[in-house]
């Protein structure tokens, strides 16, 4: 039924602006039209029925408390009945059909899942956002001229999700996902608001959606998925030889494996990542020079992380200068607890 409607009444990529745009026109117009012909008659028949002074062979002149006919076997009256019921059950089916719509574009399960999908978190007078590609940035960018997915919802109390200018509203519950969705023709930027009283600070919870020409939110998403990733040791020199780095996803299949010919003295970026979230670092020696270095980050946007390897450049200086059991021991913990702020970083 659904679909049948959409298909027959809304043509395909249609954006809720056009759709609430076409409906209020609609509706203006018709509005408009059955006015003229209301008014038009009414100052026609006051015109016609006038008091000319000489009345009395007139036939047709009505008298005052005189209820009305119908005349000719009340063809009037169900004239008039008739095209209004016509006309008001058309705008009520059509109006339903463009609401479906609005509430399922109808473009089917598969189309939707290819399409950009945001999650929306309302929470202590702010709004977040999470990709599906994990990626959390501070404001929402979407591409113009596709369609954008939001699931709404709510970390503490009630809130509403608004664009105004896109004809967006989502109310956002705990526990609860409102789907909606919106298609923006033009690049710009667009006012977000709360449409729900939720406290104090209820009128600043306030954002912007920034929508960016297809190709530069592909770059700016590129950008997203980007990790640097630098090697240094003790003496924060860069080191350029003798390991391999692996990385991997902790949810998905993705692993990669680096060698320091792939580093660019002692650094590497790496910018064909798909998808952001949890990863392990694992940093092995090739040549047991030191300890193996094991991380792990949530990439909700670039990574770029600097990682302290034990090459035993200071623990020599160490031993040399004083080689006791003790200060070896020292400076374990020391080159530890380094290692642990640059994951952290
Ligand atoms: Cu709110």
């Amino acid at each position: 039924m659904n679909t049948i409607f959409s298909a027959l009444i809304a043509p395909m990529q249609q954006t809720r602006v056009d759709v609430f745009e076409e409906i209020f026109l609609v509706f203006l117009g018709l509005g408009t039209l059955v006015g003229i012909v209301v008014v038009s008659y009414t100052l026609y028949n006051a015109y016609k029925y006038r008091d000319t002074g000489d009345a009395g062979d007139d036939e047709d002149l009505p008298s005052v408390g005189e209820l009305p006919t119908g005349g000719k076997g009340g063809k009037k009256l169900f004239l008039s009945f008739g095209i209004s019921a016509v006309i008001v059950i058309s705008l009520v089916i059509w109006t339903y059909g463009m609401l479906l719509y609005v509430e399922d574009p109808g473009d089917g399960d598969t189309a939707q899942e290819e399409a950009l999908e945001v999650e929306v978190t309302g929470d202590s007078f702010a709004w977040f956002f999470e990709y599906d590609n994990g990626i959390e940035p501070s404001n929402l960018r979407v591409p113009a001229g596709e369609r954008v997915w939001l699931q709404v919802t709510s970390g503490d109390v009630w809130h509403t999700f608004g664009i105004p200018d896109q004809r967006v509203k989502a109310d956002a519950i705990p526990g609860e996902y409102d789907e909606t969705w919106f298609e923006a023709d033009e690049p710009g930027q667009y006012d977000i608001k709360c449409y729900e009283l939720c406290g104090e600070y209820h009128t600043q919870m306030t954002g912007t959606v920034e929508v960016m020409e297809p190709e530069e939110f592909d770059q700016w998403m590129d950008d997203q998925l980007t990790m640097t990733f630098t090697l240094e040791d003790e003496n924060e020199e860069r080191v350029t030889e003798g390991y391999e780095m692996t990385l991997e996803h902790q949810e998905t299949d993705f692993e990669r494996s680096y060698t320091a010919d792939d580093f660019e003295n002692g650094s590497i970026e790496i910018n064909d990542i798909e998808q952001g979230g949890e990863y392990n670092v694992t940093i092995t020696p090739t040549n047991d020079q030191f300890e193996p270095v094991e991380e792990e980050f949530d990439m909700t946007g670039p990574v770029d992380e600097t990682y302290t390897i034990e090459t035993g450049a200071a623990e020599d200086e160490g031993n040399e200068s004083d080689g006791s059991d003790g200060n070896e021991s020292d400076s374990e913990t020391e080159s530890e607890s380094e290692s642990g702020d640059g994951g952290e970083n």
